[in-house]
């Protein structure tokens, strides 16, 4: 069989770094896509110089489009580049991270999907894989935006699978929630450590590898089974349920 080429956003470190490694070992080629061009090239060289990357902004769309132009094959799409920033109340939030939220979460993510879909589907071959959040589907203080543009995700990532029945393409949901060892919090904090560092006090977070584990697995199913979607937490967290105010 021929190798399978999977295309990952967000690539350079956190969980995109760990599923390179892993897709690596498991004999995928790759194609690196973050913004950071040196991180992209260590992770690179990390995993013996033969993958592509391409330094870029996933909102960059005419980047994207030039990138992606002559992309012979891509078997699997990760679509895992996405951001949270800031936990204010609504009313208090910033326009300027809700804008970014929207477009790098949404906007991108659909972008580059768009690119890609043709040729997957002339091929009949695929598996698209949606860094979603459990924030999609459970709404939390300061989550506002962030967990509605999960929630768009989810439902993108569904509204695919209906496009694709009949197809061979997969469409995988995949829903964490609390992470860490990676960049995520300290993003959400604009670069407050301590801030971030606190959110996984006391507490045993999921982590990249957890999640690049989950990825593998998925990616070596049968090719008749397609998870729609899949939530994970850390036995830490759980949906505690609804809140009441009184007065
Ligand atoms: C982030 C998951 O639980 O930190 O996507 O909101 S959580």
């Amino acid at each position: 069989m021929s190798q399978k080429t999977a295309l990952i956003t967000g690539a350079s470190v956190g969980i995109g770094a760990e599923v390179a490694r892993q897709l690596h070992a498991l004999g995928y080629s790759l194609i690196l896509m973050a913004r950071r061009e040196h991180k992209l090239n260590e992770l690179n060289q990390e995993l013996g110089g033969q993958h592509q990357i391409i330094a870029c902004d996933v909102n960059d769309q005419g980047a994207i489009e030039a990138a992606v132009k002559d992309m012979q094959r891509v078997d699997v799409l990760i679509n895992n580049a996405g951001l949270a920033l800031g936990l204010s109340s609504a009313e208090q939030s910033d326009w300027a991270h809700w804008q970014t939220m929207i477009h790098t979460n949404c906007l991108a993510l659909a972008f580059l999907t768009r690119q890609l879909l043709p040729n997957m589907v002339k091929r009949n071959q695929g598996h698209i894989i949606n860094l979603g959040s459990v924030a999609g589907s459970y709404a939390y203080k300061g989550g506002n935006v962030y967990g509605a543009t999960k929630a768009f995700v989810e439902q993108f990532s569904l509204g695919l699978r209906a496009d694709l029945l009949g197809t061979a393409i997969k469409v995988t949901n995949l829903e964490p929630g609390l992470i860490g060892g990676t960049e995520f919090s300290n993003v959400r904090y604009e670069g407050d450590n301590d801030k971030a560092s606190a959110m996984y006090e006391n507490c045993q977070p999921l982590t990249a590898q957890d999640i690049a584990n989950t990825i593998s697995w998925l990616l070596t199913q049968p090719a008749h089974m397609n998870v729609n979607r899949m939530e994970i937490m850390p036995v830490c967290q759980a949906p505690a349920g609804l809140s009441v105010h009184k007065s």
